[in-house]
């Protein structure tokens, strides 16, 4: 081999993971990049944004429990089966998410606690954690972002929906008072049922509670950020395996419509499966990040991972404050032209890891500029723009010549590559 090999990354049977060893295998995709997050929980950190808008969000929920201390390692069973996802689903690839091996995953969503936390008891509960997507890279999309879980269940009995009625009722005379406009949906409807062993009352009275309760949420989080007008909260008909009747939450802010959440009447699968008998309820999953930066005004996922003190200081615990940017150093780009090798082609996700890989935080964005397929010998052609740039300092052209460098040598290596 060439004399690029120190900078491959070394084929260990075993990776380290959060301070323990487990065997590598065919399925195996984390990298040391990603690795390198799972310590950092920015959810938790003093002064981090993402940590005001959580305590934010649990000061709303303040009879909830508040859990936020679950390890990112699960199985696929606990990320995929136990919440009903079908054996085909494209979440489990490993083009879409990362395996330490085939029995051992990162969590992509926080729902992998669910069936955990219900059979711990808990009725009414909120859970914050880092998750994991491979995904392509530019300023809206991170592979490590954090979601909170949060999930309430009653008593499938007329004691339990006077609760939810009541606590209804009280939840719709708030919403009165504020300046809010809601664009709904039915509660339930053919396209979005009610499940076959729940009475569809109940599940309406739930689906309802649900509604609600969002709304304030929304009210807490945004209310104050669009004084004059009033806040546009619109309710949308969504899938998940995991839940009947399921919704996302779009917000209107600054013009446009934000997806928020994902939520739902939760599946009695998943209560069943926790041991949880005779109860009904709902949970949902929202983003911190696509929240912090309407709050905060951050433009940019990447900052969230800042060490820089211009980022850091700008933030006090409990305190929602627009970011003030600061200059950024200029950016430098480099395309990369290439046969994509046969016949399996080379995945967008395997691609932007490896960039990732290499030069860390240093990439901005990457772009897919050309593709096309050579008519007689029917390859493929692909060309990427990489755009480096770097959070804290300036960046010389010798220094992105060296990373890309890096960059060619390990996509001939690692994916077969033929360089154009
Ligand atoms: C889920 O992850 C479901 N687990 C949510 C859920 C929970 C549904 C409980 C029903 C009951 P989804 O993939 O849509 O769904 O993600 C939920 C939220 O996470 C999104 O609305 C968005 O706010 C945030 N999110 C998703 N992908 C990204 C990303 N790449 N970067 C930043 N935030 C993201
Ligand atoms: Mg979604």
């Amino acid at each position: 081999r060439q004399s690029t090999d120190a900078l491959l990354p070394s084929r260990s049977n075993y990776a380290e993971v959060l301070g323990s060893r487990y065997p590598t295998d065919s399925a195996t995709n984390i990298t040391p990049a990603i690795i390198s997050k799972l310590p950092l929980r920015l959810h938790t950190k003093p002064d981090h944004p993402l940590n005001t808008l959580r305590t934010k969000i649990e000061s709303h929920y303040a009879d909830f429990a508040h859990l936020s201390s679950f390890s990112p390692l699960v199985t696929p069973f606990k990320n995929f089966d136990e919440l009903a996802f079908p054996a085909d689903h494209p979440g489990r690839s490993v083009t879409d998410s990362y395996y330490v091996n085939r029995d051992l995953m990162l969590r992509t969503h926080t729902s992998a606690h669910e069936v955990e936390v219900f059979g711990q008891g808990e009725t009414k509960w909120l859970l914050t954690a880092d998750v994991y997507r491979r995904d392509e890279i530019d300023g809206s999309h991170y592979p490590v972002f954090h979601q909170m879980e949060g999930a309430r269940i009653f008593d499938a009995s007329p004691t339990g929906m006077k609760e939810v009625e009541d606590d209804n009722e009280r939840l719709s005379y708030h919403l009165a008072q504020s300046n809010i406009i809601i664009e709904d949906i039915p509660h339930i409807s053919p396209t979005n049922p009610s499940q076959a062993t729940h009475d569809p009352r109940h599940s309406e009275l739930v689906a309802k509670n649900l509604k609600l309760s969002l709304n304030s949420l929304m009210l807490t989080l945004f209310g104050g950020a669009t004084r004059d007008e009033p806040l546009r909260v619109r309710w949308i008909e969504a899938y998940f395996p995991f839940t009947s009747p399921s919704f996302e939450v779009e917000v209107f802010f600054r013009g446009k419509w934000l997806e928020i959440l994902g939520s739902g009447v939760v599946r009695q699968s998943t209560l069943d499966t926790a041991k949880v008998p005779n109860k009904i309820g709902w949970a949902f999953g929202l983003g911190l990040e696509r929240i912090a930066m309407i709050l905060f005004s951050i433009p940019d996922i990447r900052l969230f991972w800042s060490e820089d003190q211009r980022f850091l200081s700008q933030f006090t615990h409990g305190q929602i404050n627009t970011f003030k940017p600061y200059s950024r150093y200029p950016s430098c780009f480099k395309d990369v032209s290439f046969w994509a090798p046969q016949p399996e082609g080379l995945h967008e996700n395997d691609f932007c890891d490896l960039v990732r890989d290499v030069a860390s935080d240093l990439v901005e964005d990457v772009k897919k500029i050309d593709s096309f397929v050579h008519p007689k010998t029917n390859r493929t052609s692909l060309c990427y723009r990489i755009n480096y740039r770097s959070m804290d300092r300036s960046l010389s052209n010798e220094e992105v010549n060296e990373i890309q460098a890096v960059v060619v040598a390990r996509l001939k290596d690692q994916f077969g590559v033929e360089i154009r």
